[in-house]
């Protein structure tokens, strides 16, 4: 008896509200695709938490348990002006500000004790910001995802991986929402149903990658 393949996953994390928000965009767009198929891709969402350490000790988990063929995680950084797809990440934790627990504290320390220093996206980047330019969704690169916990999610992520060099994941910052805007006057902000259609057209992006070097090893 064959056994059925199942319909290749991509998991797409979020995270709850920090900072005194009332809502995350991360979170909103990636409830709205929870369950959604986006070019042959089955997205399963995932909520963390905003502490470094549940935050990558939950999506581990999650990694191990669904063995998914591409992680997208989403997180919010108020004040960019448009999408930003983060380029990399570092062993770095530095949580100067307040987590959702309402506990901060400034220390510094690695994300992964003996990890290495950083790691590249391995997300099509390239690819992702051609066809969002197509679908007029601002977006641009960033070079790093910072120090906090966004950045420890997408360095961890990279790290449970890296013996699976053909599953690409990494990491987009979203600005503030316009239901956030009004607390922020002077930052950017971006609707949250502009901000899912970004994130489709990169999970199509991602869907087309991962097809295309399949096509390549066969
Ligand atoms: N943004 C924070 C943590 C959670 C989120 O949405 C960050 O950029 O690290």
């Amino acid at each position: 008896m064959t056994a059925r393949r199942r319909p290749p996953v991509l998991l797409l994390t979020g995270f709850e509200p920090f900072g005194g928000e009332r809502s995350n965009p991360s979170w909103e767009v990636a409830r709205r695709l929870d369950r959604k198929r986006i070019g042959g891709l089955e997205i399963v969402a995932l909520r963390l938490p905003v502490g470094a350490t549940r935050a990558v000790r939950g999506l581990s988990a999650t990694i191990d348990r669904i063995m998914p063929d591409a992680v997208l995680g989403l997180g919010q950084a108020g004040g960019r002006p448009s999408l930003s797809l983060e380029r990399i990440a570092i062993n770095l934790v530095d949580d100067g500000m307040r987590d959702g627990s309402g506990r901060g504290s400034a220390k510094e320390r690695p994300v992964l004790r003996g990890g290495p220093d950083a790691y590249f996206s391995r997300l099509p980047l390239a690819r992702i910001l051609r066809e969002l330019g197509r679908a007029r969704v601002p977006a641009d690169y960033s070079l790093s995802a910072g120090a906090f916990i966004c950045n420890a999610v997408m360095y961890a992520s990279l790290h449970r991986l890296r013996a699976k060099p053909a599953v690409p994941a990494g990491f987009i910052h979203l600005p503030h929402s316009s239901a956030q805007a009004s607390r922020h006057r002077n930052a950017a902000s971006m609707t949250v149903e502009l901000m899912e259609r970004g994130i489709r057209v990169a999970i199509a992006a991602i869907a087309r990658s991962i097809k295309a070097s399949r096509r390549a090893h066969a």
